[in-house]
């Protein structure tokens, strides 16, 4: 009977638990010519954030260009130059400061930032 109380009280803890985290995301893009830019799910682009962790879906569609993102507390995320696909990056913890998001051959123009408070 101890045991079958035991059982019950395990098995609601599992049922309890919380399911995995999900973070606020960020949708990365760059594309030729020369796109590249960072939006929200609603698809307004994020000059200003949150700290905190986050998800980044990053899609690359340019086999000449690539995402880069870096920032405060060492956040250094990239895709390779060749690579077209999606990237998934979670969770990034972003601290208050200004962070880039950057094509590496084109750092110049295709070049923007946020700040995160
Ligand atoms: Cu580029």
């Amino acid at each position: 009977m101890r045991f079958r109380a035991l059982l019950v009280a395990v098995l609601a803890g599992l049922l309890a638990a919380p399911a995995a985290q999900a973070y606020t995301t960020f949708y990365g893009t760059v594309n030729a010519p020369s796109l590249i830019v960072l939006k929200r799910a609603s698809g307004t682009v994020v000059r200003n954030a949150s700290r905190g962790n986050k998800t980044f879906v990053i899609r690359d569609r340019s086999a000449s260009h690539n995402f880069h993102l870096y920032g405060p507390g060492g956040v250094n995320r990239r895709t390779g130059v060749a690579f077209v696909g999606r990237r998934t990056w979670s969770p990034v913890l972003l601290r208050i400061g200004r962070y880039t998001i950057v094509c590496d051959r084109h750092p110049l123009t295709m070049v923007k930032h946020f700040n995160v408070s």
